[in-house]
C-alpha cells in the first residue's frame, strides 16, 4: 500500500478504516466466485461529504475505488481484486424522510431492500422491486445494476421507480439529478445514465425512490410442463386474460436441487421436465382457472397447483427463489442472458444441444424469470473438476453460447450486469461504437478512472 491512509480526511475516526484480513476477505468480494480478493482496504463514509473526502484523496493518490453495498452481486461488481480502497455504505443506510403527497422516500445507498419494503408496507404503499436476495441487498446497488428480479412482468425494473438521485461524480462534484420530479424535460437525464452504470461514472449517495399502491391479495399457482414452447402458450393465454405479477419457470434438475436442499416436498405426484410459477390478485381466480382449463385441453399443462393461504404461497415461491442458493455448492458457471419471449424455446434449445454435444459431463440448470425473456443459466460443476479447470471451460464455453444469444439479438446480461465476469463478453451484445461511447462518457465522468475502473468496458474494444 504506497499511500498514508491517515491522510484521508480529517473527519474520519480509526472506526472507519479497516485493513486487516479477515475484513478485506469479507468487503473485497461479492457473491461471485472465481475471482482473486485483494483490496487494500475498507472505508465506511457515514456522510457525502465524506465520501467527496474519498474520492479527493483517490484522485490525490491515485488509489482506485470500489463502490460496495449489500455484495449480492454475481458479475464481480463489487469484487477488488487489484489493491483497491472498497468503499462501504452499510453505515450510511438512513431513511431521510417521506413525502405522501409525492409517494416518495428519499434514503441513503446502503438502506438494505427489504427494510425500504418493510417502511412502505408501514406507510401503507409498497415497493415492488423483489428478489430472493432482498434481505441483504442495498437500494444503492440495486440502483448501480438496474436491479429486476420477480415482478419485472407487471412493475418493471429499479430504474421505473427511481425518481431522483445525487451522485458523487469520478471529479468529485455532487450531482442532484432530477429531484424526485415527475416532469423534468430540461435535456439529459443523468439519473437514467447513473442507474446501471455499475459504479464506473459515480458513487450513488442518495436516492427518492417512488412508492405506489399495494396490490390486492396474490394467488401462486405453480403449473407442470412437458415442452419449454408451451410455457409461451401458457403465458400468453394467462396475460391475455389477467393481469400476471410474475411468471417465473424451472427446469426440473432446479426443482430437484432445491427440494434436497431445503427438504421440501415436490408439488406434483409426477415429475416433468418445465414448472411455471405464476402470481396473480386473488381478485382474478376465476380467470386464471379459465385460463388454465384452455391450457389443459390443449395439453399444455399436465397438472397444477393453487396456494389456498399465504403460507402456501410462501411455500410455492421457496421452489423458485431457494434454486440459487441451493446450487451454490456446485460453484455453477453463471450466465444470466434474455431474448426475446417468443424467442425462448428456440433458445433453450439450442444451448441445451451445444452443451450435451460438447461437454457431456455438465448439468444444465434453467431457471428465471421467462415472463420478460430473462433466463438463468446455471452450468453445474461435476464433483471431480476443480474449480479453476471449470471456469476455463466456463469461459471457454462462453463465446459459443454468447454467439447464440447474438444470433437471436439478445444480451449477456438481462439483470446481474456486466462487471468483472462478463466484461470480456460484452461485444456479444453492444457494438465497437457503443462501446468507444461508454469509454468516452466514462471518461468526462471519471478522467482519473478511479472508479471502479476494471469493470464493464473491456480493455482494446473501441478504441482509436
Ligand atoms: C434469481 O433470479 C437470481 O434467482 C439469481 O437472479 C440467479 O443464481 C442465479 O443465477
Ligand atoms: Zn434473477
Amino acid at each position: 500500500m504506497n499511500f498514508e491512509l491517515d491522510s484521508i480526511g480529517k473527519n474520519f475516526t480509526s472506526k472507519q478504516i479497516y485493513t486487516d484480513s479477515e475484513r478485506l476477505q469479507i468487503w473485497g468480494k461479492d457473491w461471485t466466485n472465481g475471482f482473486e480478493i485483494n483490496p487494500s482496504a475498507i472505508v465506511f463514509p457515514e456522510t457525502i461529504e465524506q465520501v467527496k473526502e474519498i474520492i479527493s484523496f483517490a484522485i490525490r493518490e491515485n488509489v482506485q475505488l470500489v463502490p460496495s453495498g449489500g455484495r449480492t452481486g454475481l458479475s464481480g461488481g463489487a469484487v477488488a481484486s487489484n489493491g483497491e480502497i472498497v468503499v462501504s455504505f452499510d453505515r450510511m443506510n438512513a431513511i431521510k424522510s417521506f413525502n405522501a403527497s409525492d409517494k416518495i422516500v428519499t434514503c441513503e445507498p446502503g438502506l438494505i431492500t427489504a427494510d425500504l419494503q418493510t417502511f412502505a408496507k408501514e406507510q401503507g404503499f409498497f415497493y415492488p422491486v423483489d428478489f430472493a436476495s432482498a434481505g441483504s441487498s442495498q437500494i444503492g446497488g440495486n440502483v448501480a445494476t438496474n436491479a429486476g428480479g420477480i415482478k419485472v412482468i407487471r412493475y418493471g425494473l429499479t430504474r421505473d421507480w427511481v425518481a431522483g438521485l445525487k451522485v458523487v461524480t469520478g471529479t468529485g462534484h455532487l450531482l442532484d439529478c432530477n429531484f424526485g420530479l415527475v416532469k423534468n424535460a430540461t435535456g439529459y437525464d443523468f439519473r437514467h445514465l447513473m442507474i446501471g452504470s455499475e459504479g464506473t461514472l459515480g458513487l450513488i449517495v442518495e436516492v427518492d425512490i417512488r412508492l405506489t399502491s399495494p396490490p390486492p391479495p396474490q394467488i401462486v399457482m405453480v403449473l407442470a410442463a412437458e415442452h419449454s414452447k408451451d410455457l409461451i402458450k401458457v403465458l400468453k393465454e394467462f396475460s391475455q386474460r389477467l393481469p400476471l405479477s410474475a411468471f417465473e419457470f424451472f427446469s426440473d434438475l432446479a426443482l430437484s436441487k432445491v427440494l434436497d436442499h431445503r427438504e421440501l416436498k415436490a408439488p406434483f405426484d409426477k415429475r416433468s421436465p418445465f414448472y411455471a410459477l405464476l402470481e396473480f390478485d386473488a381478485l382474478q381466480v376465476e380467470e386464471a382457472e379459465k385460463a388454465f382449463e384452455v391450457c389443459e385441453k390443449a395439453a399444455w399443462v399436465q397438472d397444477a397447483v393453487l396456494s389456498q393461504t399465504e403460507n402456501q404461497s410462501r411455500k410455492l415461491w421457496q421452489l423458485r427463489e431457494g434454486i440459487s442458493e441451493s446450487i451454490a455448492s456446485y460453484t455453477p458457471y453463471k450466465n444470466d442472458l434474455s431474448v426475446r419471449i417468443e424467442d425462448v424455446p428456440e433458445f433453450l434449445e439450442e444451448v441445451d444441444t451445444y452443451v450435451a454435444n460438447s461437454y457431456p459431463d455438465f448439468e444444465v440448470c434453467w431457471y428465471g424469470h421467462i415472463g420478460d425473456g430473462n433466463l438463468h443459466l446455471n452450468i453445474l460443476r461435476p464433483e471431480k473438476l476443480s474449480i479453476e479447470k471449470f471456469f476455463e471451460l466456463g469461459h471457454e464455453m462462453s463465446p459459443r453460447i454468447f454467439d447464440l444469444v447474438s444470433n437471436k439479438r439478445g444480451s449477456i446480461s438481462a439483470e446481474h450486469g456486466v462487471g468483472l465476469l462478463k466484461k470480456d463478453f460484452l461485444s456479444f451484445t453492444r457494438s465497437d461504437e457503443e462501446i468507444r461511447i461508454m469509454r468516452s462518457i466514462k471518461s468526462i465522468f471519471d478522467p482519473h478512472q478511479i472508479l471502479n475502473a476494471d469493470k464493464l468496458i473491456p480493455a482494446g474494444v473501441g478504441t482509436d
